[in-house]
């Protein structure tokens, strides 16, 4: 925050921040925003409040129509599966052939402009666990002041990872264009080197994982990103940091969204993932809907880019769950005991593993033990 801010302005934010009701918290940010002075030094935080204005209108919006009971909310989407992936891009690039191919869902396809009104899932059998996919209304320029654009980029910032799909006849302007749509409305799909990586997510509430220092009591940043929003986040915390560190980081915080990219039609555009790794330093996958050329590597792609793990749990009795529980890179043994069971998590004595993590089959590790995808684990307690 920097501290050159008028008297009435940083009243107008504390109102703000302390206001407790939707239309209060729009209010008094309105009022905020119109406080602060126009230079280039307020240029980001403006940015910011602007996007934060136009989400809590939207909220408002939904919550106006739960409350009438009209129209449920056809553009939240209840997750399932390990993840919830959105297939964005142009009109006409294929995102409903894409989500008609790859699951169960049916999809409207149409050779009209903007044939997708509202979003709709289906499920991707990857191995054995699933992700759902959303065939998504297409990006268009400008489109943060449509209520449409609005909605659709409510969505994408509430997904775990996106598919950008590019047509094969068009694709470095179309990713230049969907880029910086979604820059405008602060998501990102590359990761900044920042001290202080805030990464909202859906559920789970804050969760902090900190390399280094936080110089600070971690209630009172819990309340800061509240009243700011962010009530569900993974906030990772590199280096020596204070509140001030984390006023900045909210500021300033673009939603980073993991992406996989691919360029449909290389049935009728051979040449286009050639030509597009050309100028766009970025991995990509050509895919055609209509010959099934690459759809095979989609699953695959979508796990490597989660970062994800599977863990089965094992029975003392021998018996080995039959669905994974799908977990972060870089989880340990004690994380699985605390999502089995909060007694496991307690009375945690040991564990035995077997697979990729250990060097031999039913080794005994400890807590801190860093699991492998496909791992198998016998938690023993106390
Ligand atoms: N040649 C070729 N055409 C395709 C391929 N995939 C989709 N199409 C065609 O592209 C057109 C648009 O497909 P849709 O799936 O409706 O596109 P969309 O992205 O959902 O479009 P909107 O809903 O308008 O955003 C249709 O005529 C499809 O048949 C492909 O792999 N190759
Ligand atoms: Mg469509």
């Amino acid at each position: 925050m920097p501290t050159n801010l008028p008297p009435q302005a940083k009243a107008a934010e504390r109102k703000y921040i302390e206001a407790k009701t939707l239309p209060e918290k729009i209010k008094y940010l309105q009022e905020f925003l119109s406080l602060i002075p126009e230079h280039k030094g307020t240029e980001k935080m403006r940015a910011y409040l602007r996007r934060r204005l136009a989400q809590l209108k939207e909220e408002l919006e939904e919550q106006k129509k739960r409350k009438t009971g009209k129209g449920m909310d056809r553009f939240s989407i209840k997750k399932e599966g390990a993840a919830q992936i959105a297939i964005i891009g142009m009109t006409k690039s294929g995102k409903s052939s894409l989500l008609t191919k790859l699951t169960n869902a049916k999809s409207e396809i149409s050779d009209h402009e903007f044939t997708t009104k509202i979003p709709i899932p289906g499920m991707l059998q990857y191995e054995d666990i699933q992700f759902q996919l959303i065939d998504t209304p297409a990006i268009y320029e400008g489109m943060e002041n449509g209520t449409l654009g609005l909605r659709t980029l409510n969505l994408i910032r509430n997904c775990d990872g996106l598919i950008i799909l590019l047509d094969g006849s068009n694709p470095i302007n179309q990713y230049n264009v969907i880029v910086k749509e979604l820059e405008n409305a602060g998501i990102i799909i590359e990761k900044k080197d920042n001290k202080i990586e805030i990464e909202v997510k859906n559920a789970n509430g804050i969760q902090i994982k900190c390399i280094g220092k936080i110089n600070c009591n971690i209630e009172e940043v819990k309340k800061l990103l509240r009243d700011n929003g962010i009530r569900n986040a993974l906030i990772k915390v590199f280096g020596e940091v204070n509140l001030e560190d984390f006023k900045e980081a909210i500021k300033q915080t673009k939603i980073y969204k993991p992406s996989l990219i691919l360029i449909n039609k290389i049935d009728k555009y051979p040449n286009a993932v050639e030509e597009f790794k050309k100028i766009i330093n970025k991995d990509v996958i050509g895919i055609s809907i209509i010959t099934g050329e690459g759809l095979s590597l989609i699953g695959r792609a979508l796990f490597n880019m989660l970062g994800i793990i599977r863990v089965y749990t094992k029975e003392p009795n021998g018996e080995i769950a039959k669905k994974p529980i799908v977990v972060p890179i870089g989880t340990k043994v004690i994380d699985i005991a605390k999502i089995i069971h909060s007694q496991f998590y307690k009375n945690f004595k040991y564990a035995k593993v077997w697979g990729a993590s250990v060097n031999y089959n039913g080794e005994r590790v400890g807590a801190e033990h860093i699991l492998a995808d496909k791992d198998i684990v016998e938690i023993r307690i106390k």
